[in-house]
């Protein structure tokens, strides 16, 4: 019983949110490169406040992130030493391509995460790459529109082949893009989507997402034909949505919040638009640009196992009014009396990670992975220099056990588990690193103050024992 011996313990991160170094080695200017800190963030992230250059006098929190760019060797040794199977970290797109459009990469970015893979296989350290964590080259947004052009798909798929054929032989397990479903939630930030005064904003997301899971369907197959052994997987923003009361509108209303989510992995994984989806465009008058050839696409080159974060499950009532009650950024939600919230409000639901679980495996019938999963906390340090964050142990040990539940006793495939940001970094929606995952803590403030200095919290330790013992001791 339990796991299986090659599970794949880890953690994850993503290149914007750790890597700093924006402007070495070549590298571009991508969409989160512009995500500013404070108050205008969520409203940039939402494609509402075009952001388009680079504004001297603001504090990007990519510019810095948490330094990796400089610090990788010491990072990884750190995630040996908790003993990590795999790291899930992301490929930044313009240090491939800087401007996204070129026919040539950039070797200086090539190298780099040549290098990095390299320090993850010496200490067996598997790696999975996340080929698109949120960016799309900011060249590409001002001359293309982002991800509102199909051209975005001839140019996804260049940079897809440019690393398959790379790192051949030293990565097998690739994401083709990160939570594909924020799309519709964070447009700018997820798609490089920008609307235009009087555009039909529906029309644009749906037209993205559309070009988007052609782009992830033409990756899988690339993928598999320069190496068969690589297995190619989607990315969904997971967490159940529970029915307000046994009231049938609101078992209804939450089914229908559940579809905008798996539209997305419904054709990754099925290979078609499932039937709902279809008749959803036609009602909001949204026509897609589908052709037979994307179909075909489609149907032909699903992909290998289906990867998701899971944070929080949610709840949605089928009565407006009590839905005005949500509350939250990026996923609104009503709130669970029987549920506490982290800081940063997002519902502590463990057993709600196990009925994920079988909802994604009853649905899909496919290996699942999961690759992002962590507590947000503010962590103080004690006065011997460490961060007791028992909070943190108590969060993930309690998902890994209903995951663990999940699979032992509900028959769940799930290849691996990644913890969020394995390390602290900067946080997606906020921008702030006081909003803290990790298990090695980083001395760096909210407007990238700070030595970088690693230390290891409390948790650290823990999760090495987790790992050493394939989740027995928890
Ligand atoms: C997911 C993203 C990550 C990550 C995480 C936590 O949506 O894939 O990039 O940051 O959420 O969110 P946050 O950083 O906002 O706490």
């Amino acid at each position: 019983m339990g796991l299986q011996k090659d599970f794949l313990w880890g953690g994850a991160t993503a290149a914007n949110q750790v890597e700093g170094g924006y402007d070495q080695g070549g590298r571009g200017l991508a969409n989160v490169d512009l995500l500013p800190f404070g108050k205008d963030r969520e409203a940039v992230m939402a494609g509402e406040l075009p952001m388009l250059s680079f504004d001297k006098d603001h504090y990007y929190p990519a510019q810095k992130g948490i330094d990796m760019y400089h610090h990788y060797k010491e990072d990884i040794a750190l995630f040996a030493e908790m003993g990590f199977k795999v790291y899930r970290f992301s490929i930044a797109w313009t240090r491939i391509f800087p401007l996204g459009d070129e026919a040539k990469p950039n070797e200086e970015g090539l190298l780099f995460y040549e290098q990095l893979i390299d320090e993850c296989l010496k200490y067996d350290i598997k790696p999975l790459v996340t080929i698109c964590h949120f960016d799309c080259p900011i060249h590409l947004v001002k001359e293309y529109g982002g991800w509102k052009n199909r051209k975005m798909i001839d140019f996804y798929l260049h940079y897809a082949e440019t690393l398959f054929e790379r790192f051949k032989g030293k990565v097998y397990h690739w994401i083709t893009f990160n939570e594909i479903n924020m799309l519709l939630h964070a447009p700018f930030m997820a798609a490089g989507l920008v609307f235009e005064e009087g555009e039909d904003r529906e029309q644009v997301k749906f037209t993205a997402a559309h070009y988007e899971l052609v782009a992830s369907a033409l990756a899988t197959k690339r993928g598999k034909e320069i190496d068969d052994k690589n297995l190619i997987g989607c990315m969904l923003a997971a967490g159940d949505n529970y029915p307000n009361t046994p009231n049938p509108e609101d078992i209804m209303a939450a089914k229908l919040v559940d579809r905008e989510s798996f539209f997305f992995t419904d054709v990754q994984v099925r290979g078609y638009y499932p039937a709902y989806a279809l008749k959803e465009l036609a009602r909001k008058n949204i026509q897609l640009d589908i052709t037979e050839e994307d179909k075909q696409i489609l149907q032909q080159n699903t992909v290998d196992y289906l990867t998701f974060s899971y944070y929080s499950s949610s709840v949605a009532s089928g009565d407006p009014k009590v839905n005005e009650l949500r509350e939250g950024n990026l996923f609104p939600t009503l709130k669970n009396p029987y549920l506490d919230a982290s800081e940063w409000g997002w519902q502590i639901d463990p057993l709600g990670l196990r009925i994920t679980m079988n909802t994604l495996y009853d649905r899909y019938q496919c290996p699942l992975f999961i690759v992002e999963n962590g507590l947000g906390a503010v962590d103080v340090k004690a006065e011997n220099g460490v961060v007791e964050d028992d909070y943190r142990i108590d969060y993930l040990g309690k998902h890994m056990k209903e995951m663990i539940a999940a699979v032992e006793l509900d028959g769940v495939e799930l290849l691996g588990y990644t913890s969020w940001g394995c390390i602290d970094l900067v946080s997606a929606s906020t921008g702030e690193m006081k909003k803290r995952y990790g298990f090695i803590y980083v001395d760096a403030e909210n407007e990238g103050q700070g030595t970088f200095k690693r230390s290891k919290k409390r948790s650290f330790e823990w999760y090495r024992q987790v790992i050493e013992s394939n989740g027995d001791c928890l």
